[in-house]
Parts: structure tokens; sequence; C-alpha cells
């Protein structure tokens, strides 16, 4: 049998811990993650001869250093690996969340995404394709309704079919040029330096162009910070987070366009882009 974690992401709000519970049912063990009071769920299940560990990580709406919980979950999927990443989404507000899944991507992780809310999608008016949304993003897309417990058996097939699978997700976000042309500097730099071996490079350089406290910190630490600073000098990093932002923002409007049909007639202006 094959022994794998699984962690379970997404915004706050969105069903992670109703997918989590149905998933290990009595099988979970709640603490803190290490020195801090953030509490920290894992719990076990064993689907087609598969021992899975599945980790409840807290919810975020970036993997920015922001806040803890932001930090918490970044570093679990960027330190310890976990083999399959299932990211939650909220159907009724697939715009705002979807914007965590540009940055998984780029991550480079399995993923999976659990399209969750469906029923209250559906009460809504909202028709989402689901086929369409896993052929744009090449990643598989499963329908929950988690407080239900509806979907789990095929997310979990999911989950045990993506592990054999040697595809990693595919970078379907691209930047203008300029955006681009300066990533490539930097990712010529981390490619070169041991230091940055266990950190995707393309994420890191993006994560250095947004100017990330956290992820700047790291840099300093190497050896190679001052070709990295002597890049960072020659941008102004501040437009540099807002342009990219603004164009993870249009991959996602494309993709909606291709995938959903949302009843308008329910939107308030603060459901359209919250950033
Ligand atoms: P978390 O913050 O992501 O862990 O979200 P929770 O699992 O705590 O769920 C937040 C709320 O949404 C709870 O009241 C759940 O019962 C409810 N919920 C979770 N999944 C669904 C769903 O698919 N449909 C509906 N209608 N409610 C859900
Ligand atoms: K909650
Ligand atoms: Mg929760």
């Amino acid at each position: 049998t094959d022994k794998i974690t699984v962690a379970l992401t997404g915004n706050p709000n969105v069903g992670k811990t109703s997918i989590f519970n149905a998933i290990t049912g009595s099988k979970q063990h709640v603490g803190n993650w290490p020195g801090v009071t953030v509490e920290r769920k894992i719990g076990k299940r064993v689907h087609n001869d598969i021992e899975m560990e599945i980790v409840d990580l807290p919810g975020t709406y970036s993997l920015t250093a922001y806040s803890l919980d932001e930090i918490i979950a970044r570093d679990f999927i960027i330190e310890e690996k976990p083999d399959i990443v299932v990211q939650v989404i909220d159907a009724t507000n697939l715009e705002r969340n979807m914007y965590l899944t540009t940055q998984l991507m780029e991550l480079g992780v399995k993923l999976i995404i659990a399209l969750n809310m469906t029923d209250l999608a559906l009460a809504k008016g909202d028709s989402i394709d689901s086929e369409k949304m896993q052929e744009f993003l090449e990643v598989p897309v499963i329908s929950t309704i988690g407080s239900k417990g509806n979907g789990i058996e095929g997310l979990l097939d999911a989950v045990a079919d993506e592990l054999h699978k040697t595809r990693v997700t595919e970078n379907i976000f691209t930047y203008d040029s300029d955006i681009e042309t300066r990533g490539e500097e930097l990712e010529k730099v981390l490619n070169n330096d041991p230091y940055f071996a266990h950190y995707p490079s393309r994420w890191f350089s993006m994560k250095l162009l947004e100017g990330d406290e956290n992820i700047l910190k790291k840099a300093k630490e190497s050896e190679s910070y001052p070709e990295i600073e002597k890049i960072l000098n020659e941008l102004d990093a501040d437009s540099f987070e807002a342009k990219i932002a603004d164009q993870r923002y249009k991959t996602i409007q494309t993709m909606l366009r291709q995938v959903c049909d949302i009843n308008t007639e329910h939107l308030s202006g603060s459901d359209m882009v919250d950033r």
C-alpha cells in the first residue's frame, strides 16, 4: 500500500472542514501547528488500498505572507510537499476563489479542485460546466456538497488517479513580456544556486517581483542575493505587484467566460471582484 499526504486548502468558509470530516469521519486528530495557537486537524482514510493522511490547512485567500494562516498553509505546501493538494472552491464565488488557484498552479503542485457548494450555485441559477473547467485548467475538477458528504468518493478516486500520473500541473498563467523577462532573469539566478533548489523557481521569482517580504527575506540569506537585488532594483516593485494580480484576474475571467453561465440577477457588487 502507498502512504500519502493530501492537503486540503482554500479560502475561509468554503467547506474544507466539512469535506475533511466527510473523508476522515472519526479518524482525526486535532492539535495546534507547531509554535502557534492555530488549530491543526489531521485525519486518516484508506481508499483503493492507499493510506491517506489528510491535513486541513487554515483558510487563505492568497499564498503571500500577509497572515499567519497564509504562512502556515504556504510553508506546509512548500516544505512538507504533500503528494496531492485539494483546493476546495466555493462555486458561488468562483472569481475570488480562483485567485488562490492561480498561485497553487504556479507552485507546480499536483492539484485537484473540489468544486463545493454546488447546491447553492444551482439554487442561485448559476450553471458551471465542470468538464470545461477541467479542460481549461488541466486539473481534475470534482463537484461536491461538503455538508452532505456528496462527491467525496469521486474526490478520493481522483486523488488515487492523480497519484501515479507524472504530469505536473501546467502553468496556464503567463504575464506581459516585461514581467516574463524579469522573471526569467531571476529564474536563471535561482536555478544556479543550490540554496533555492527546493523552491519552484518560477513561483519564487514571481513572489520576488510581487515584493513578498517573507520570500525576500529568504533570498537575502543566499549567496546570489546581490545578483537578485540588482534585478529587483531596476524595477518598481509596487507596480509589478498590481500588474501580476491584474493578469491573474484576467486569466480567471477568460476561464469564467468559457465555463460559466452566472445568473447575474443575484450578483451584488461585492460578489464580483474582491481584491
Ligand atoms: P471551512 O472554513 O472551509 O473549513 O468551511 P466549513 O467546512 O466550516 O463550512 C462552512 C459552512 O458551510 C458550514 O456551515 C458548512 O456546513 C457549510 N457547507 C460546507 N459545504 C457546503 C456545501 O457544499 N453546501 C452548503 N449548502 N453548505 C456547505
Ligand atoms: K470556518
Ligand atoms: Mg475549517
